[in-house]
């Protein structure tokens, strides 16, 4: 159906090219009279309008219905075809007695083609009058013979009753007028009951269809009106011509009057016939060709509803949210970023506080990182990495070391690991934290002792500079100390032979620290947990740590480090400590060997007062020695290696053997015993 309209009004179209402004009037044509717009199908001067629609324009000034001096007001399309008109009141007259002195029923040759039906719903049938009824005619002009009879009584036999703003009956009715009213015809009752006698404050009747509310009663308009008074109303106009045709029927008949592309038809209100009107999203006049225009709705006076972006577009417009927004109904709600301010705010609050965090882990990392090598090299580091015969460990290596490794010893010093550095099986020794190296000797004296190589002393392999106690790592020597096997939980059984070996080689570490290196190196803490034994009990001296510092910083000689129950007591008075402290403290490493008794530091419990006092006889001493080595045939070597401990006990430092003495007496003893 579209299709089909739409081919011959593109065809009119093309022809004819009217002016755009020119489109609501029939071209040629002047639209307007007045100050009132004339639309097709309206129109003045032959061919300018459709028939019935004839407007005059009386003096170019005012529009008239043609044929008739009633004058037009607004002529309107849409939203509501409607033509608002002049017309007459009607109106009759009596003299005292009664008799009718004249009268006007109102008719106007107004609707000779009958496009005009009287708006039902947009005028009341008015009567002013004492004693009268009034009614409503239609179908009186020619060929429409459809006729109403409706009206209203006004009454009021006093002058004082009608009221000003009242029209309820008492000098004046009014009264809805039912649809399809064709004419403007009133008649009035008159004779029998309907008496005007005696009515001198109400000598007329006036009646009269006008637009709802727009007349005001006024009780003095009972007394006197002018009766060429003209009143507006509404009239409700369609395409009526060919009866009452449907729209469907109308669109296929010559003359059918919506031939504007993009119009409609639709079924009159009021009356037979059809109006036209412009689909949806268009505005203008359908009657014409190309009368209806596509509507900008975004035109920011359109009114249309759209919240987010508008976007006009043929016939209809978008309302959508610009990207990152949206909306459930762009129509009517708000566009709200697609991320909510909130989200925004967290992100940005996280993010923020990520980067914090992050900027502080980063500025720790590197302070931890200055610190590590200010340590390491405060602890000597550059010096020892020329020294090239340690190897220098960082503190990540170690670290798996603390996690994974077996603690195997606790002490005064700190502790010592187990563990596995690449295929060797190491000991770590980590000092207390917080103890800080102060001496300025220590790379030197690592230096040193890792380049001590001897059998009977733990080789030092290695050192982490990056802590403030240095940590050192030595060789891991499976047996524990001497200490340990002789005095441990599970005494096993340890021969003569052993003992006396690892007096000997112990001794001759000892000997060799003290006099074989180009320098002296004395150990200050000998005992026999610093005598470690390998799978063949073969002695190792460890823990160096100590001497290297006293043995080292003279400052340091009055303060005394070490086990008293070993302790050289003229080193405990003097405070200085020479390789003769190493021999009295070994001197009790050989009686705890050959008793099996732990050395204590108290004046009566003592092994050493107690050799002290029996060494001298024989049969007293033999029962010190430990039973299981204190068999007949080895007597003399146990009494022998007493009284070489004895010596080293000598109170009288001169008198004391050194070590190579003690090792050379030793290695004779066992020697003797061979065979
Ligand atoms: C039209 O104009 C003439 C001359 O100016 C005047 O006499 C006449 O009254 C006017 N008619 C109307 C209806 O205004
Ligand atoms: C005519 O009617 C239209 C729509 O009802 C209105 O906008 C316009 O103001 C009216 N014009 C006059 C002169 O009354
Ligand atoms: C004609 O169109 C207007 C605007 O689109 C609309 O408001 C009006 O209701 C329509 N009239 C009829 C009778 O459909
Ligand atoms: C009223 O009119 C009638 C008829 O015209 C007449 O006969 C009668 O005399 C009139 N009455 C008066 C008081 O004028
Ligand atoms: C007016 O009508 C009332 C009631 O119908 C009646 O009682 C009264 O007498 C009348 N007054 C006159 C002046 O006719
Ligand atoms: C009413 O109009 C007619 C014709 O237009 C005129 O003859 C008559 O005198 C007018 N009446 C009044 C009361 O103005
Ligand atoms: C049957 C009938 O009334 N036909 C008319 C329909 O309207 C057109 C245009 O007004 C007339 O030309 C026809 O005579």
């Amino acid at each position: 159906m579209w299709m089909r309209l739409l081919f011959p009004a593109l065809l009119v179209a093309t022809m004819s090219a009217p002016v755009a402004d020119s489109l609501t009037v029939s071209p040629g044509c002047v639209g307007r009279c007045g100050d009132v717009d004339i639309p097709y199908p309206f129109g003045i001067g032959s061919g300018c309008f459709r028939k019935g629609f004839e407007i005059s324009c009386v003096n170019n000034t005012m529009p008239v219905m043609a044929g008739t001096t009633q004058r037009v007001l607004n002529l309107t399309l849409s939203p509501r075809p409607e033509a608002r008109v002049m017309l007459p009141i009607a109106w009759q007259c009596f003299n005292s007695t009664g008799d009718v002195t004249g009268d006007f029923d109102g008719k106007v040759n107004m609707n000779p083609e009958g496009v005009y039906r009287i708006s039902s719903e947009l005028n009341q049938l008015v009567l002013l009058g004492c004693n009268t009824f009034a009614q409503i005619k239609s179908g009186v002009s020619g060929r429409f013979n459809y006729q109403y009879y409706t009206g209203c009584v006004a009454f009021a036999n006093d002058s004082s009753l009608p009221q000003d703003g009242a029209c309820r009956g008492v000098g004046c009715c009014r009264i809805d007028i039912p649809p399809g009213l064709t004419d403007n015809v009133i008649d009035f009752e008159s004779g029998g009951s309907w008496t005007h006698e005696n009515q001198e404050f109400c000598p007329c009747d006036y009646a009269f269809i006008t637009n709802r509310g727009y007349y005001n009663f006024q009780k003095a308009h009972l007394r006197h009106m002018d009766v060429n008074t003209s009143m507006p109303l509404s009239l409700d106009w369609a395409i009526r011509d060919n009866g009452s045709l449907s729209c469907a029927a109308a669109a296929t008949k010559p003359g059918y009057a919506c031939i504007s592309r993009h119009s409609e038809c639709v079924v009159s209100a009021n009356g037979p016939g059809y109006t036209c009107n412009c689909t949806t999203g268009r505005e203008g006049n359908p009657y014409v060709v190309d009368g209806c225009t596509d509507i900008d709705e975004c035109a920011p006076q359109a009114g249309y509803p759209c919240r987010g972006t508008c976007k006009n577009t043929d016939g209809s417009y978008e309302c959508t949210c610009r990207p990152g927004y949206q909306s459930n109904d762009p129509f009517y709600e708000r566009c709200t970023p697609r991320f909510p301010l909130a989200a925004q705010i967290s992100i940005g609050v996280v993010g923020g506080i990520l980067l914090i965090v992050i900027m502080t882990f980063t500025i720790i990392i590197i302070k931890e990182k200055k610190k590590i090598h200010d340590t390491y090299k405060r602890n000597g580091g550059p010096v020892l990495e020329k020294a090239r015969t340690i190897k220098l460990f960082k503190k990540v290596d170690l670290q798996q070391i603390f996690k994974n490794g077996k603690l195997i010893g606790k002490g005064g010093f700190g502790e010592v690991y187990k563990g596995l550095l690449g295929d060797e099986l190491v000991a770590v020794k980590k000092p207390i934290s917080g103890n800080v190296l102060e001496s300025k000797q220590f790379p030197n004296e690592v230096i040193i002792q890792s380049q001590i190589i001897h059998k009977n002393i733990v080789r030092l392999i290695g050192c982490c500079l990056e802590v403030d106690s240095p940590m050192l790592v030595y060789e891991f020597i499976p047996r524990g100390s001497m200490d340990d096997i002789l005095h441990g939980e599970e005494k096993k059984p340890l021969s003569l032979d052993v003992r006396l070996n690892i007096a000997v080689e112990s001794a001759q570490g000892l000997a060799y620290m003290h006099s074989q290196t180009n320098k002296v190196i004395l150990h200050g803490d000998v005992k026999p947990a610093n005598i470690l034994l390998n799978d063949e009990f073969a002695p190792k001296i460890s823990d160096f740590g100590i001497s290297r510092l006293i043995a080292t910083d003279k400052e340091h000689t009055a303060l005394v480090i070490g086990d008293r129950s070993y302790m050289d007591p003229v080193y405990l008075q003097t405070g200085m400590l020479t390789a003769k402290s190493d021999v009295y403290s070994f001197g009790v490493v050989i009686l705890e060997l050959i008793s099996r008794k732990k050395a204590t530091y108290s004046e009566d419990n003592s092994i050493v007062k107690s050799f002290l006092d029996v060494h001298k006889d024989r049969k007293k001493s033999t029962e010190l020695f430990d039973t299981e080595i204190a068999v007949e045939e080895d007597l003399d070597l146990l009494v022998s290696l007493a009284e070489l401990a004895v010596d080293c006990l000598n109170l009288d430092v001169d008198q004391r053997p050194t070590m190579t003495d003690v090792a050379e007496r030793l290695v004779i003893l066992k020697r003797c015993r061979k065979p």
